[in-house]
């Protein structure tokens, strides 16, 4: 504080003060200027009053001291709480909780840590936190991907990713998967699949394709790229945005599979997460195990612990994965729960 200097003697009224001063703060915050000025006339005057004020009276004779403050000071001498700020720095860490994991790449924990570290706002974070690649990038295009994406944004997306990926080899499957294949008038990214039914082909086009979306300026910024390899799924999560005037920066992910995990991918990446959670139940009930790559029989389980991964069963299709499970087909749409 600037006017903590020597001249100044010790604060008598710090037990009051101290109060306030988390109430101006949490002022300040809101824009609240009136209220915010009227607090900090009342903490200035308290701190250089040379002796402790004990009643209502007192305070109120003070100059710069109003009815609504020597109320709340009457408040905190009597009962030693202040219900007001209690209540409402409880409401504003809900806020600042609510505004932290609306970051990408932020969750509940580090939103709670956030906080913990006396953080409330965006711009506090942007200025003083200690933030990873992915939660900067989800800072600078908050309020863009927060909002979310029509259909007809998505089916755009979509076109630019299946033209550039044919021209790098025409014989790729390119699907939307994620809340855009369930129906969802608007999706939160746009979750895009690629694989090619020759088995051998999808090779090398994880690197090629992102490659030339960047050269194309659709892709702006990288959350993670995964090292490219030509035996196993390869998951990119990144940013995009459509040249088109007004055009939103979009979250989008993208995963390049060999075709026999296609089923198994697709199913996955179709989700609900919600829906593959019920579905991986169902299969170890079965004795069976599911994941985004395979359908796996004759599993061998030590409670969780897998003793034995099995053998993979062969599925070509979504359907084939339903009657495995002996369950009716569940379209997309129907896939929510
Ligand atoms: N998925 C999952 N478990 C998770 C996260 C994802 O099974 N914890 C699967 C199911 C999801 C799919 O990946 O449907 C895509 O993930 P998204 O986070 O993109 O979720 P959605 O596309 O379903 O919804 P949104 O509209 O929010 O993107
Ligand atoms: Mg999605
Ligand atoms: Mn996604």
């Amino acid at each position: 504080c600037a006017h903590s200097s020597k001249e100044q003697s010790e604060n008598m009224n710090k037990h009051i003060t101290d109060k306030l001063e988390q109430m101006l703060i949490i002022y300040e915050n809101k824009n609240e200027k009136y209220r915010a000025l009227g607090y900090q006339k009342a903490i200035l005057i308290l701190k250089r009053h040379p002796k402790e004020i004990q009643s209502r009276e007192e305070a109120l004779a003070l100059p710069g001291i109003g009815k609504r403050i020597a109320d709340k000071i009457w408040e905190i001498l009597q009962t030693g709480d202040f219900r007001k700020l209690d209540e409402m720095s409880s409401r504003e860490e809900t806020n600042s909780l609510k505004l932290f994991t609306d970051i990408h790449g932020v969750g509940p924990t580090t939103a709670r840590l956030f906080l913990s570290q006396g953080f409330k706002t965006l711009e506090d974070l942007k200025t003083n936190a200690n933030l990873t690649r992915q939660q900067k990038i989800g800072l600078k295009y908050y309020d863009e991907f927060n909002q979310r994406i029509p259909r007809d944004e998505v089916a755009k997306i979509e076109n630019q990713v299946i033209n550039a990926a044919l021209s790098l080899n025409n014989g790729l499957i390119v699907q939307v998967c994620g809340s855009y294949r369930r129906g969802k008038a608007t999706c939160g990214d746009v979750d895009i699949l690629i694989t090619h039914p020759d088995r051998k082909s999808h090779k090398g086009i994880y690197s090629k394709l992102l490659k030339l979306l960047h050269e194309q300026n659709f892709l702006t910024d990288d959350l993670v790229v995964q090292e490219e390899n030509a035996d196993i799924q390869c998951k990119y999560l990144g940013v995009c945005r459509l040249n088109e005037a007004n055009s939103l920066h979009r979250r989008i992910d993208l995963i390049v599979v060999p075709f026999d995990e296609y089923a198994c991918a697709l199913l996955y990446f179709t989700g609900s997460a919600h829906f593959n959670r019920s579905m991986r139940h169902l299969a170890r009930k079965l004795g069976l195990s599911l994941c985004e790559k395979s359908l796996n029989k004759n599993v061998i389980r030590n409670g969780t612990e897998k003793i034995n991964t099995g053998e993979r069963l062969v599925v070509h299709s979504e359907q084939d994965i339903f009657r495995v499970l002996n369950i009716p087909y569940r379209e997309p749409e129907e896939r929510d729960f």
